[in-house]
């Protein structure tokens, strides 16, 4: 599978090459021979300008499968003259109709109140969960080797099919921080040749509740407090912990919360899970069951949580701005779709897990995740709104060969999604928006409602009929391609609101999971629960929560409890010892470099002779170098990207030193300088900051000529993951190297 990922890979970014190429030596704004940019409105009509490389939309088609856009790059500003909505040309759009010059504006002005109430009425209602979100359209191409499960055709070898991705945060509004501790929303929708297919996920596994009558509690719980609306996108609060200590089922996904898990360092290098167990059909009719993954190309990993919190104020888009940006660079983020597949026994179970229970997962060493297809995102969004914004998910939307189990959580999903679309997106019509429109024909006979596009032919959309010729007809048995819910057994018994015995166990595998971490990972679990309860008010709450956290494991109780303070309680329940899964931790695995931010410290005065070097070895090896400078404009013939004012290391996987640059005049004084040390006060006390975090972080710092005396001004010496010495392309390779680790794991304090 990993040679075959790499083909395909390479396959479906066959411009990836020569897309770097392009890049490593983009124009310079003001050299000679490139153009100034036009700043000016031009007062004579011209071409506007071309739409960014990669980017592109679904086709337009109406939900009876006609083109009806005439202009396949539709955008507002196509047209030389401004119009009305109704296309009637305009003379002037800055100044309302008055009553004289001084007077009155007149009801009479069309244009004014057209113009005035489209835009009192451009916001639609927020998704009241995942409302923050950044998406990205792609392919997916099958392997082929999922047919013995599953007769899905866009699973078949080779078969390209479109997608569009979703990412989001839960909790948070549609302004909030991208980097906040919380679940990150995955969604797909594959535009197969058999419809939609919408793999709704998230990057953690297992959910809070067992049974979706209970979304409505977990989410009020979770989101900000009635009253004041604080805090905003975050489970730092009583409410929230108040839920999860009262109802035990919520400890496992609140433990991946609290692990490296919940703040991802970007979506390319996330995890995605369709939670719940599916049930799959091969060709000769055999039902198989599966869980569905999605493993990203460039390895899982996480940010430190001060580098999270540092985002939320530098830079709160953060994740979109990274997910953007390497899709315009060419670094397009590749994720595996794998299968955990399990026979569909009667009691849907595997070993003594109840694959119908969302707070368990099958451990990868028990049932591996075998890859059956990947997926490129290669375009950005052409218009958020249109696009990200409007695109509507939904669990239900499934192909023949795939269907839902009995997962009650899921269960409750299938109802959720359309019903709440219908307030979003203002009627039942959604799915003929381009974003949500299949890519194949539509023939549901559904007519009128809110915001209809289509303008459907015929007079019978009823069947049976006679007039229209009978059309359209039913897939008989013998034709394929039908979608059918796959046979499954109904356990016979009276209706009741109540759940199996299964469901019972609440902290197994919480505690698989902890024993599972690296010592790293395990010491940021502490320092996340203890910050999260050093956040909440009431000792009642605190106290409960400890409980639960001896119920996982003494060491993580006693320490939480130390740092809140309070005694640690001993556990009130027996405590399982499951094997652990090594698959569970981030750490210890090498990974592409591919998209990587370099941040290389330039001095204009000093010996730039290496940069040109260091910066085209960069490129090529597929990751991103950022000269960082004491101003703006060029340094070395090269753009300078980020100034010391500019630039902040949370942004960088790596920090270069090609020289040791002094303090510029807007620099405020370095901390020791009134002391009079020398040390850090002979470079500028920005570049200092810099160099500290990217330690503190333990990311890998490189350093060459001048750089490297700078470095110990800075008090960093010699330090696993410090490359010194040597020629800057030498201390690239060497950087490159440890980079591939993601970070410089033994640099982490532990305990
Ligand atoms: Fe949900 C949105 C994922 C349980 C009800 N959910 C939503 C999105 C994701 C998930 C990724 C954002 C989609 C987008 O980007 O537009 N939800 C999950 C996962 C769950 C889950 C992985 C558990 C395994 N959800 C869940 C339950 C319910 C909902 C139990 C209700 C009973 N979810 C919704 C919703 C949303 C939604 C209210 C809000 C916006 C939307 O659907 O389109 O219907």
């Amino acid at each position: 599978p990993k040679q075959l990922a790499k083909d395909t890979f390479e396959k479906v970014v066959g411009r990836l090459a020569e897309k770097a190429a392009e890049l490593a030596e983009p124009p310079v704004p003001g050299a000679p021979g490139v153009e100034p940019p036009q700043l000016e409105e031009p007062t004579e009509p011209r071409a506007p300008l071309p739409p960014k490389p990669d980017q592109g939309a679904p086709e337009l088609r109406t939900a009876t499968g006609t083109e009806v856009d005439a202009k396949p790059d539709a955008r507002a500003q196509h047209e030389t003259y401004l119009t009305t909505s109704t296309g009637a040309r305009l003379r002037d759009t800055d100044h309302s109709l008055k009553a004289g010059e001084r007077g009155p504006t007149l009801l009479q002005d069309h244009h004014l109140r057209e113009k005035i109430t489209h835009f009192d009425h451009e916001r639609i209602p927020e998704r009241v969960v995942h409302a923050r979100g950044a998406g990205a359209h792609g392919v997916f191409v099958g392997y082929g080797n999922a047919d013995s499960v599953c007769k899905a055709t866009f699973l078949r070898e080779g078969v390209e099919t479109p997608t569009f991705v979703r990412f989001s945060t839960v909790l948070g509004s549609r302004g909030s921080a991208d980097t906040v501790r919380d679940t990150r929303g995955f969604a797909t929708k594959f535009y197969t040749s058999e419809g939609n297919f919408d793999l709704v996920g998230n990057n953690i596994p297992v959910f809070f509740i067992q049974d979706g009558i209970k979304f409505p509690d977990v989410i009020h719980a979770g989101k900000p407090h009635p009253d004041r609306e604080i805090p905003q996108a975050q489970s730092a609060h009583d409410t929230f912990w108040d839920f999860v200590s009262l109802h035990t089922e919520a400890q496992h996904h609140t433990m991946w919360n609290m692990s490296d898990r919940g703040i991802p360092r970007s979506y390319r290098t996330m995890e995605g899970f369709g939670v719940h167990t599916f049930r799959v059909e091969n060709d000769a009719g055999d039902t198989s069951l599966v869980k569905f993954h999605w493993k990203p190309r460039l390895g899982v990993h996480s940010l430190t949580w001060e580098e999270a919190q540092l985002l939320g104020g530098i830079d709160p888009d953060f994740h979109r701005r990274d997910l953007y940006d390497a899709i315009e660079s060419g670094a397009y983020p590749a994720y595996e779709l794998g299968l955990q597949v399990f026979p569909d026994n009667p009691e849907q179970v595997f070993g003594d897990i109840d694959l119908l229970d969302p707070t368990k997962i099958v451990p990868e060493e028990l049932a591996p995740v075998q890859p059956v297809g990947l997926m490129v995102l290669t375009a950005n969004p052409t218009n958020f709104f249109a696009e990200t914004e409007q695109v509507a998910f939904h669990v239900g939307h499934l192909v023949p060969g795939i269907d839902a189990t009995d997962d009650p959580l899921v269960q409750a999903r299938l109802f959720s999604y359309v019903d709440t679309q219908l307030s979003r997106l203002g009627g039942p019509n959604f799915n003929q928006l381009p974003v949500n429109r299949p890519h194949t024909e539509v023939n549901d006979m559904f007519r009128d409602g809110f915001h209809q596009h289509a303008v459907h032919a015929g007079v019978a959309p009823y069947k049976p009929n006679s007039l229209d010729g009978g059309c359209p007809f039913h897939a008989g048995a013998d034709l394929e391609g039908s979608f059918e819910h796959l046979p499954a057994k109904v356990a016979a018994g009276t209706k009741v609101r109540a759940q199996p015995a299964s469901f019972d166990d609440h902290f197994s595998q919480v505690r698989q999971f902890w024993l599972s971490m690296s010592p790293v990972e395990q010491e940021h679990i502490i320092r996340a629960y203890t910050f999260e309860l050093g956040k909440c008010y009431e000792q009642v709450i605190k106290e409960r929560q400890l409980q639960c956290l001896a119920n996982i494991d003494a060491r993580l109780c006693s320490e939480v409890a130390t740092g809140l303070g309070l005694p640690a309680p001993q556990p009130s329940i027996e405590l399982v010892d499951l094997d652990p899964s090594p698959a569970l931790s981030q750490v210890g695995e090498a990974w592409p470099p591919d998209g990587r931010m370099v941040g290389i410290v330039v001095d204009p005065d000093g010996d730039l002779s290496a940069l040109s070097a260091v910066r085209s070895a960069t490129f090529g090896a597929g990751m991103v170098p950022l000269l960082i400078g004491p101003h703006g404009g060029e340094v070395g013939g090269f753009p300078v990207q980020r100034t010391f004012a500019t630039a902040r290391s949370v942004e960088f996987d790596a920090v270069l030193l090609a020289g040791a640059p002094v303090p510029a005049p807007d620099a405020l004084p370095a901390r020791d300088a009134k002391a009079g040390a020398a040390s850090s006060a002979a470079i500028d006390p920005r570049v200092v900051l810099l160099l500290e975090e990217a330690f503190r972080h333990c990311k890998v710092i490189g350093a060459w000529g001048d750089g490297v005396a700078a470095l110990e001004a800075a008090g960093i010496t010699e330090a696993p993951g410090v490359v010194r010495g040597g020629s800057g392309p030498d201390v690239l390779t060497g950087v490159q190297e440890q980079m591939a680790f993601h970070r410089v794991w033994e640099r982490f304090p532990q305990s």
